[in-house]
This record gives C-alpha cells, sequence and structure tokens, in this order.
C-alpha cells in the first residue's frame, strides 16, 4: 500500500506538487518494481544528505500490516474447523480458572493473556511448531507463561492432559497430581522445557539458544538445520532491560533462526503499556534499529477494504496518530463512539465508513486475531534469512471475556465468571454445553473421531509431535576420567599457584579428553585474563560465526587472541545475564539437542549470585547440569578492589537454590575430586544438579591430598580434618574449621596457639557448609517423621563426635554460613566472618579489618576458653597486646 499519510499536511509543499511526485513514484512501482522504486528512494536520500537537507532516516513505517493483502498469500488451513478447535481451548482454559477458584478462591490464574495470544499460538501449532523426532531436531518454543492455562487446554484436547488434571489446574498437590500454574520443567519434566514466567527471562534466553544451536553446528557437534527458535512475550514484558538487551547480538550473529512474537494487546497488569505512547511503533524502532526484520500484524482482514479505500492515506494518518490509551479505550466502547471517536474526525473517513454499521465497526479485528494475518507473518519469518524476524500482532486482553474482561484494566483479576457471563462465553464461541450444565462449568472435549480432534492430531502428526514436551534424549558418559584429575591430587611440589590456577589446569586437561574434551563449554564474560584463562585462548580458539577476519594485535605472541569458526570459548563481552543463559543453552542441551554440553562458566563471583540470581534460579528449575564457577571470591582474597567486588555474599545466596551444590575450597585436590564426582552426578548418573565452586586468586603451594578414603567423602559432604595437632599433651584443646581463603589463616592460628599458648589445636577444612547444612536439615526432618526409629546423625555431628575442645569457625563469607550448622555440633560454635562493606586494601590488611585472620582466629580460641573457665581473663587480654589486636577499630559490619 502507498503511504502517503504525509500528503494533506506537508508545511510549504503545493499539494498538487507533492500528488505529482507520488504518482511519479507510484509509476515506477508499477514499471520497474520493488526494488528499483528503493533504490530510487536510496538514491533521493543520498542526494538530500550531499545538499545539506540532512538524514531522512526514521526507523518506523506507518500504523498498518508490513505484509500488504496483496502479498499475504493463501492461508493453507481449514480456517473453520481451526476456529471451532480455538473456541473449544479457549472454553476448557476458562473453565479450568474457574473451576479452580471455585474450589479455592486464592487460587488465582487468569485467561485475559491467553485470550488475546490464542490465535498466535493456535497458527503455530497447526503450522509451524515442529516437535523433536529422531530426524529433526525440533524448533524450541517458549511460550508466554501466563498463557499456561490455554497450553493445558490444548494438550488436553490432544489427549495429552486428563480432565482430572485439568481440575487440578494450580493445585499440583493434590493426590493425583496437578498442573503447574506456569511454565515449571522441575515440576513437569515431561512437559515443560522452558519456565518463562519471570518476565524478561525468556527473550534472553531464546536469543542465547539460538545462538549456541549455531555455535553447536559450526563446531560440528550436531547437525545444520533450519530448526527455529520461537520467543512469544508480552508487550510488557519489553520493559524488562533483558526483553531488548541483547537483541543486537541476535542480528550481529545473523540469527535468522530467532523469531520473537510479541502479544502487543497494550496492556500490562495495572493498565496501558505505553498509554500515552504506542508500544508497537517504540518497539519496530528499536529492533529495526538493532538491524531485525520487523513484521507488523495490526490489522485484520475486516481492515482491508478500508486501507483499500483509504488512497489519500487519511486513515493511515489517523490510527499513526492516536495514543495507546486512545486504542484500548475503543475496545471497550460502542460501535458509535469508534465511528465519531476514528473516523469522525474528518468527513472524508466518515464516509469510508458510512455503510458499515455500528456493531460491524465495533468488531473489526485486530491483526493478532485473524489466522490470516499471523499465518501471513510466520511465513515470511521463517522464509526470512539473513536477519533475526521479530512480529508485532496487535491483540486485545482478555479477547472473548466480553463486558467483564475484554480491554479492562483489572482483566488479570477476571478469575471468576458469573452464570450470565459463561453463558454470553459459551454462546460466542459456540460450545455444545446446555445452560443448565453451565453452573459446573464442565471441560469439553469432542469425541476422538470428530473432526476437530481428528484435524488436531493430523495437524501434529505432520509437525513431527506435540509441542511442548520435554525428553532426556542424551546417553550417559562411561569414563570415570581418573587420568584426568590425578596430577591434582598430589599438590604443587611447593611451587605456588592459585586455585584459579588449578582449576584452569584442570580445564585444559578436560578439553583434551577423548570422551569429554568436545562437550566441555568454557563460558566467559570478558574475564579470561582476570583468571589466567587466555592460553585456552590459543588451545582451543574463541567461538566466532564469522572466524577471524582481522590479524589480531597480539598475533606474534604465544597466547594471541584467536577467534574461530570453530572455536570452543564462547567469549560473551561484559553480559554475565547473556554469558548465564549460554550456561543455561549448554546445560539443559543434554535434554534439547540430546548432547552432554558441559559449561563451565566462570566469572568475577559477585557479579553472579548477586546479579543474576534469577537465572540461576530458573536454571534449576530447567535441570540444568554444569558448573558455575565464581572467580577470585571471598571478600578478602581480592586486594585492591573494594565494595562492589568483594564477594563475602554469594555461597549465602546460594543457599536457597535448591539443586546448586556450593563449595568454598581451599586447595586443588578439593576441586579435581568435587569436579570429577560432579561430572559424574550430572553426566553419568543423570542427576539434575548443577555446581558453584569459588576459586581465588592467592597463590601458595598446594598440598598433596591426605590419604585416607574418607579425605575424598568429607570433601564431598562438606568438610574433614586437613590436620590434626601434633600436640597430644596439652589439656587446652580446640577444633578450628577454616574454609577456601581462610583455610590457611586457621592453619597460622593452629601454630600460633600451639608455640604460644600450648594449645591443641585441630584443623578441619570445611568445604560446603550449605552441604552440611542440607545435611542437617535432612537428618532433623526424617528423625521428625521416624520418632520411635534409631536417630540419625547428621554428619557434621558425626565429624565432631567427641572430638575435643573449643569450636571456632572461620570463613571469607558471612558469619551466618558458619552459624547455619551450629546446632549440630556439640558445643558452643564462634564464628568468624566478613561481614559488611568491602574496601581496597591488601589482604593483611582486609583480614584484620574484617578480624577473619590468624590472630582473631586465636583470640577467637582463647576467648571460648575463657568463656569454658579453662584460661583467666588476663590471658585474653594479655593476647589481645601481644598479637597487636586495635580493640577500639572500626565495626566491619557498620562501617
Ligand atoms: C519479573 C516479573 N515481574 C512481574 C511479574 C508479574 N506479572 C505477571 S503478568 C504481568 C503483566 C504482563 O503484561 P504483558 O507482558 O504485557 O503480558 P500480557 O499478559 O499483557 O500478554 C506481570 C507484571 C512477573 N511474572 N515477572
Ligand atoms: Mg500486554
Amino acid at each position: 500500500m502507498t503511504d502517503n499519510s504525509s500528503v494533506a499536511r506537508v508545511p510549504g509543499i503545493d499539494p498538487q506538487e507533492m500528488q505529482e511526485w507520488i504518482e511519479s513514484f507510484d509509476a515506477v512501482l508499477r514499471e520497474e518494481g520493488q526494488e528499483a522504486a528503493t533504490l530510487l528512494l536510496d538514491r533521493l536520500r543520498a542526494r538530500a544528505q550531499l545538499l545539506g537537507a540532512g538524514p531522512a532516516f526514521t526507523a518506523n513505517t506507518p500504523y498498518v500490516n508490513t505484509i500488504s493483502a496483496e502479498k499475504q498469500g493463501v492461508f493453507p488451513g481449514d480456517q473453520e474447523i481451526e476456529r471451532r478447535i480455538k473456541s473449544l481451548i479457549r472454553w476448557n482454559a476458562l473453565a479450568m480458572v474457574v473451576r479452580a477458584n471455585r474450589v479455592d478462591h486464592s487460587i488465582g490464574g487468569h485467561i485475559s493473556t491467553y485470550a488475546s495470544a490464542a490465535t498466535l499460538f493456535e497458527v503455530g501449532f497447526n503450522h509451524f511448531f515442529r516437535g523433536r523426532t529422531e530426524e529433526f531436531e525440533g524448533d524450541t518454543v517458549y511460550l508466554q507463561g501466563h498463557a499456561s492455562p490455554g497450553v493445558y487446554a490444548r494438550a488436553f484436547l490432544e489427549g495429552r492432559l486428563s480432565a482430572k488434571k485439568l481440575e487440578n489446574f494450580r493445585r499440583e498437590l493434590r493426590p493425583d497430581g496437578g498442573l503447574s500454574s506456569y511454565p515449571h520443567p522441575w515440576l513437569m519434566p515431561d512437559f515443560w522445557e522452558y519456565p518463562t514466567v519471570s518476565m524478561g527471562l525468556s527473550p534472553l534466553m531464546a536469543i542465547y539458544q539460538a545462538r549456541f544451536n549455531r555455535y553447536l553446528e559450526d563446531r560440528g557437534i550436531k547437525p545444520k538445520t533450519n530448526a527455529k527458535v520461537w520467543a512469544f512475550l508480552g508487550d510488557g514484558e519489553t520493559d524488562e532491560p533483558e526483553s531488548l538487551g541483547a537483541i543486537t547480538l541476535a542480528s550481529r550473529e545473523n540469527l535468522d533462526n530467532l523469531i520473537f512474537v510479541i502479544n502487543c494487546n497494550l496492556q500490562r497488569l495495572d493498565g496501558p503499556v505505553r498509554g500515552n505512547g504506542k508500544i508497537v511503533q517504540e518497539l519496530e524502532a528499536a529492533f529495526r534499529g538493532a538491524g531485525w526484520n520487523v513484521i507488523k500484524a495490526l490489522w485484520g482482514s475486516d481492515w482491508d477494504p478500508l486501507f483499500e479505500r483509504d488512497v489519500d492515506g487519511l486513515l493511515v494518518k489517523r490510527l499513526g496518530e492516536m495514543v495507546d490509551g486512545e486504542m484500548q479505550k475503543l475496545v471497550v466502547e460502542s460501535g458509535a463512539y469508534l465511528r465519531q471517536h476514528v473516523f469522525g474526525t474528518d468527513p472524508r473517513l466518515l464516509k469510508m465508513v458510512k455503510d458499515i454499521p455500528d456493531e460491524a465497526l465495533r468488531t473489526l479485528r485486530q491483526g493478532g486475531h485473524d489466522p490470516r494475518k499471523v499465518y501471513a507473518a510466520y511465513k515470511a519469518a521463517v522464509e526470512h534469512t539473513g536477519s533475526p524476524t521479530v512480529i508485532l500482532a496487535r491483540t486485545i486482553k482478555g479477547y472473548g471475556l466480553g463486558e467483564s474482561g475484554e480491554g479492562r484494566n483489572i482483566t488479570h483479576q477476571q478469575k471468576k465468571l458469573n452464570e450470565e457471563e459463561l453463558r454470553e462465553f459459551r454462546s460466542r464461541f459456540g460450545i455444545p454445553i446446555n445452560d443448565d450444565q453451565l453452573a459446573d462449568t464442565p471441560f469439553y472435549r469432542p469425541p476422538e473421531d470428530s473432526r476437530e480432534i481428528q484435524y488436531l492430531r493430523a495437524r501434529r502428526q505432520e509437525l513431527g509431535g506435540y509441542v511442548p514436551s520435554r525428553k532426556v534424549r542424551s546417553k550417559p558418559l562411561v569414563a570415570d576420567h581418573d587420568a584426568l584429575f590425578r596430577e591434582f591430587l598430589t599438590g604443587s611440589d611447593g611451587r605456588e599457584v592459585s586455585t584459579t590456577m588449578a582449576f584452569v589446569g584442570m580445564l585444559r586437561q578436560m578439553l583434551r579428553d577423548p570422551e569429554i574434551g568436545k562437550l566441555v563449554v568454557p563460558i566467559v564474560p570478558d574475564e579470561a585474563r582476570t583468571f589466567g584463562m587466555e592460553s585456552l585462548f590459543r588451545q582451543v580458539g574463541i567461538y566466532s560465526s564469522r572466524g577471524q577476519l582481522y590479524e589480531p594485535v597480539d598475533v606474534h605472541t604465544l597466547l594471541y587472541y584467536k577467534e574461530a569458526k570453530d572455536g570452543q570459548i564462547l567469549e560473551e563481552g561484559i553480559t554475565e545475564a547473556g554469558s548465564m543463559t549460554s550456561f543455561i543453552a549448554a546445560g539443559s542441551a543434554y535434554a534439547t539437542h540430546g548432547i552432554n554440553t558441559i559449561p563451565f562458566f566462570i566469572y568475577y563471583s559477585m557479579f553472579g549470585l548477586q546479579r543474576i540470581s534469577d537465572f540461576i534460579w530458573a536454571a534449576a528449575d530447567m535441570r540444568c547440569r554444569g558448573f558455575l564457577l565464581g572467580g577470585t571470591a571471598g571478600r578478602t582474597t581480592l586486594a585492591g578492589e573494594g565494595l562492589q567486588h568483594q564477594d563475602g555474599n554469594s555461597h549465602i545466596l546460594a543457599l536457597p537454590i535448591p539443586t546448586l551444590w556450593a563449595y568454598d575450597p581451599a586447595f586443588a585436590y578439593e576441586i579435581a575430586v568435587i569436579i570429577q564426582d560432579g561430572i559424574r552426578r550430572m553426566y553419568k548418573d543423570g542427576e539434575n544438579i548443577f555446581y558453584y565452586i569459588t576459586v581465588m586468586n592467592e597463590a601458595y603451594a598446594m598440598p598433596p591430598m591426605p590419604p585416607g578414603p574418607e579425605i575424598r567423602d568429607g570433601i564431598l559432604k562438606g568438610m574433614y580434618k586437613y590436620r590434626a595437632s601434633q600436640n597430644k599433651k596439652s589439656k587446652l584443646r580446640a577444633q578450628i574449621f577454616g574454609s577456601g581463603a581462610i583455610l590457611r589463616e586457621a592453619l597460622k592460628a593452629q601454630e600460633i596457639l600451639d608455640e604460644k599458648y600450648g594449645l591443641a589445636a585441630d584443623v578441619w577444612s570445611v568445604t560446603s557448609y550449605k552441604a552440611l547444612y542440607n545435611d542437617g536439615i535432612n537428618t532433623e526432618r526424617w528423625n521428625l517423621l521416624h520418632p520411635t526409629e534409631k536417630p540419625r546423625v547428621p554428619y557434621v555431628s558425626q565429624c565432631l563426635g567427641d572430638a575435643p575442645g573449643v569450636l571456632i569457625a572461620a570463613t571469607d563469607y558471612l558469619k551466618a554460613l558458619p552459624n547455619l550448622v551450629s546446632k549440630w555440633v556439640p558445643r558452643r560454635l564462634a564464628a568468624l566472618g566478613t561481614d559488611g562493606f568491602g574496601r581496597s586494601d591488601g589482604r593483611e590488611a582486609l583480614r584484620n579489618f574484617f578480624e577473619v585472620d590468624a590472630r582473631f582466629i586465636t583470640l577467637a580460641t582463647l576467648y571460648e576458653l575463657l568463656q569454658d573457665g579453662k584460661i583467666e581473663p588476663s590471658v585474653v587480654e594479655k593476647a589481645i597486646k601481644d598479637l597487636g589486636i586495635d580493640t577500639e577499630k572500626a565495626n566491619p559490619l557498620l562501617a
């Protein structure tokens, strides 16, 4: 369609002249074709710029469908039967929500989102989304989480979910099971693949998933296919910074395997997304500016004749100037209102609609509710090459809910309908349910041999099976990998190395391994050098879909910045969120692709659980496997970086994530044991867990692993005795727990206590307070439920058993961490930790400031002895002086 919307009001231009220009252009288009017409415009634009008329760039196109009626092609489906199926789904979705809330009105849920998305989903299910089969990997579909009732209702028609399940929507604790409120693979592992309901996560996950698919192809790990990644988003959802935060990555990487569909119902929860603006136009500009292919599907077929009559572009102009708040109002108002408000601004517009009755005007459909428009948009999207596509589809929130919910600001709260409203809905969508049944609001599934069910099944069969559906398709690994880790168990022969360096050494070994070498996916957000990983640049290369088009400045050095098409490292740049979504794609590939990729995502620990925890939570929901490495962790190991960087928090923040095993190791052999066992548990035994391991940059001689089978076991369970006191005579005894960075301070304190105070202390390495804590609460729970049986003993209590003396724990994290286990130790536990804001300074100064160094551990031990009446106050007082402790120093918690 010609857009001459600006014809009428261009000041300073004679309308006659304007008309001639337009006619000349029309002639070029007609006679020479579209390409020639575009070239002509490009030339004119360049000429204008040359003559100083300024760049004429606008990111927006008029407020009309991108695909014109003439270009839209035929709809291949049976529109009538598809409408019937959609109506049945709408009914069952509504019945689910209404029934669940009748049983318990606090259950919630609504169909307002699905009501707007139904056509967008159904055209996908009937014509586009391909299932995963033996021959074809299938499409990846992220469905708008709040639309889940519609997805369940479809699965009910498909015969995949029983009426009983539907009845228990949002009541997962019913004896015969229920359905998750939203997509949760953890709770419905055979059904949902992707958790999408924390808004903003799925757009970012989809982008990095599409890129990861290309990575696997470029590395030859999976065959090249034309599988697509579809992400269905809400328009309100695009306000989340994660939603649009990586759209330039998608275009830079030419991800034409990626399609966003944004359900532009113009509303979010409280009100309009852009009451005073136009969300569709705003999104169009953002995506076009970022290099995406943008397809607007705004108006249904009913509007086509109107646009045809709109030769001078008045209607297009009028629609373009109305803000979304006005557009929303049209949905709730009468046809007469619409006539007056939209068309009444110009007699020529009024004339255009004079033959259309009010009711027909009111029900003119939006593009996102017209299967033909949606089909045309999807077809264009899957056929488009060279860049990702976004479809901006105009819909109505609560479509079909009539006056009780359509287009209303309260539509999210609409979970109960009275009988009258149900009757209306039933009649509008032609559901074969009698008036007297309405009170029960029964589910309705036509017989198996009905045309609807036959059609729906045939469509899914043709497309390779049901979507969504989740299946683990990878085969377990077989090797034991002992040889890979052996060298790290014997110490570093006095050579000073950090645990980060030790980890990188292990990574290098793993990358060479015949079984897992190819599967390892190292992921870094611009911190490879920080962690001494640059040697890997050369060893396995940095993934770049374009290879390396330039000679790197450091090409003459051994460890130059090598990019390659089959590079293995995902160097993501400064985006922990993006890196985490790469981790998620790699950590779930065992299900998505049937490939056991093993991600190792190494990052500045403060910018992990603290910054992107919701993605880590989603990774857990998705049953992700892999290793997160919090680099240069602890509040006092990272010298010179200060408050924002020094992490004393992450091990506390790791606590809530049920499947995340968190370790704070001090020595290379501890890391080796943890990683080797992790690979076994996740990739051989198929456990749905993942790991968080903190590593430091403080270099020291790595000791060999002490002998004894209990050591390996203890490392994994969370603690083991690392160095018993050699002083067998002393009556003054202590047990000191050290972890990670602070373990060596505990060892120093052991020496001071022995030499200066004749005290015999044993030092334990606590590798995981989280593991100890979980074991403790699990044991307590078992005991609670089995009162007549012999009580079980938590692992930490077993370890300490009859170990004599006072108990002191020192960590580079919050004191809350050791306090987690204090109830299961035999006596009072004194905790030293790094609560408070970090500081820039050297390690020694920091450990003094946070009161976690050997001197403070010594003091805390003596003080505990004083509490027990084993020594005099004067001894402690003198120790404070001898140790050089300033009792008036700043309190780190408050300073
Ligand atoms: C991160 C996050 N914040 C808030 C919510 C709560 N929430 C659920 S639906 C919704 C509004 C959704 O609006 P939109 O994205 O436009 O989707 P629509 O339902 O209109 O299709 C909100 C705020 C959420 N699910 N996730
Ligand atoms: Mg919305």
